[in-house]
């Protein structure tokens, strides 16, 4: 296209650019990174403001100079030849000292910001270990005695001091409305802390993996809760409590001594299991859990289910059937090892521990039932979904370490049909449990 031909389109070309820039400030952007929620993300916005401010004028400035130079000194015909100059010491020491103020008021507020943003975390500020796992997050508040997964809950007001490690690769914490990202680094501890706003009691915050991880890095995601103290502590003293029908639950509930000795003989629930026939009793202070009606629309994981060809047949008519007790046999009854060993790899508190929290490769299931999201925030936690996840999770999430147990469906790591494991009935029974883990 010629030079004037293109002219000839500028003032159209500079008009639909200037329309799509501005279609672009409409919407809501319930995840962006310049709504600042905590006094760690205003540090860092203040900076970033005051980066723009003076690059725009930078920009400005020297654009009018380069048109005005180009119109101005443009070739004319009949025009004198242009003066040809050499060196001018007044105007070298400007183009230099200006720049070199310019990057004098950008570094100041930098380095304050690196170490207010470094600093330790204020005394009284509440301890959260964050541990990356591919592809989920652990999130364990030890002077809580709390361990979960994928949910976060924090009281707003309050600084939050985060310990931040990875079980195997490289990962990074994000919550863009609050603060990082931070970096989690194999054999190494990093810290980030920020205090979320007092004002923020009751709302939901999206956070994301922000390290490529692996091939469920875009599917390593979590959920920030801001509440008030009361909920929180409600939340976590819950939390803390053995699992819903463990025999460790019954002890303390009953005769508080056993409950010690229990604790401190890790064989002991495994025969007290076998003799625990009742359902798991109702759980007498649930403890306080975020509504989940209250979530607003983007932070409910929408991840559909695969389907078509694609589609885990699970004959639902069965969910309604599921015995909680019958699956809790399943779980822990070491006779079912072949066909359901979920507790080599995940944790219930109070149940029989084949694994503890430091070497259990999967999120600790004690009070999964008061858990919204499934699979590292991918999936909404129903039952259908539930379903589908222990008959088949590396279906729907690529790479999932948790494996393939139904019986006859494909293992997409071994490439083969499972000859054996759990059916439709038994996962019925399976999810029943679980979801009555409040
Ligand atoms: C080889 C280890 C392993 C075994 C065995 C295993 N899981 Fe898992 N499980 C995992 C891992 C790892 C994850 C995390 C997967 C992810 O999000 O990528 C997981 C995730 C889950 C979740 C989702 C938790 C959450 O909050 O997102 C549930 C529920 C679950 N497993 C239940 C079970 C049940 C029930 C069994 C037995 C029938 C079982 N698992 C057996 C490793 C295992
Ligand atoms: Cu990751």
């Amino acid at each position: 296209m010629s030079f004037f031909r293109l002219r000839r389109f500028a003032p159209a070309l500079i008009v639909a650019a200037a329309a799509l820039t501005l279609a672009a400030c409409g919407d809501q952007y319930p995840n962006s990174t310049f709504t600042h929620f905590t006094d760690n993300n205003r540090i860092i916005g203040a900076l970033w403001d005051r980066l723009v401010f003076f690059g725009t004028i930078v920009f400005v400035f020297v654009e009018a100079l380069l048109i005005f130079t180009i119109i101005k000194f443009r070739k004319r015909p009949g025009g004198a030849p242009a003066r040809q100059i050499h060196g001018n010491a007044a105007l070298e020491i400007t183009w230099t000292v200006i720049p070199a103020l310019i990057l004098v008021m950008i570094a100041v507020p930098t380095v304050r910001a690196i170490y207010k943003t470094q600093a330790k975390a204020p005394d009284g500020s509440l301890k959260v270990e964050v541990i990356g796992h591919q592809w989920w997050w652990e999130f364990r508040y030890p002077e809580l005695g709390v361990v979960t997964a994928n949910e976060l809950y924090l009281p707003a007001g309050r600084t939050v001091n985060f310990q931040l490690n990875t079980r195997d690769v490289l990962h990074s914490f994000w919550t863009p409305q609050l603060g990082g990202k931070r970096d989690l680094i194999t054999n190494r501890t990093n810290w980030l802390w920020y205090t979320p706003d007092s004002s923020l009691a009751g709302q939901v915050f999206n956070g994301f993996c922000v390290e490529y991880c692996g091939s469920s890095h875009a599917n390593m995601r979590f959920r920030v809760y801001t509440v008030t103290a009361d909920q929180f502590a409600s939340w976590a003293k819950h939390q803390a409590a053995d699992a819903a029908g463990s025999p460790a639950a019954a002890a303390t509930a009953s005769v508080p001594v056993a409950a010690a000795s229990v604790a401190a003989k890790p064989a002991a629930p495994v025969v007290a299991a076998a003799n625990v026939t009742a359902a798991p009793a109702a759980v007498e202070d649930p403890g306080y859990v975020f509504p989940a009606d209250k979530m607003p629309a983007h932070t409910v994981p929408a991840t559909p289910l695969p389907s078509g060809d694609r589609a885990i047949a699970f004959d639902e008519s069965v969910l309604a059937q599921g015995s909680a007790t019958a699956g809790r046999e399943l779980i822990t009854n070491m006779a079912n090892l072949g066909k359901a060993p979920c507790l080599t790899c995940h944790v219930v508190k109070g149940e029989m521990a084949m694994v503890n929290n430091d070497n259990a490769r999967g999120p600790n299931l004690t009070h999964f039932g008061s858990r919204h999201t499934l699979g590292g925030g991918l999936f909404k936690s129903d039952a259908p979904t539930l379903a589908r996840w222990i008959k088949n999770a590396p279906h729907m999430k690529p790479g999932s370490i948790m494996p393939t147990l139904g019986a006859g469906e494909f293992n997409p790591v071994t490439k083969q049909k499972m000859a054996s494991g759990l059916d439709d009935r038994q996962i019925a029974d399976i999810v029943a449990y679980l979801m009555s883990l409040k």
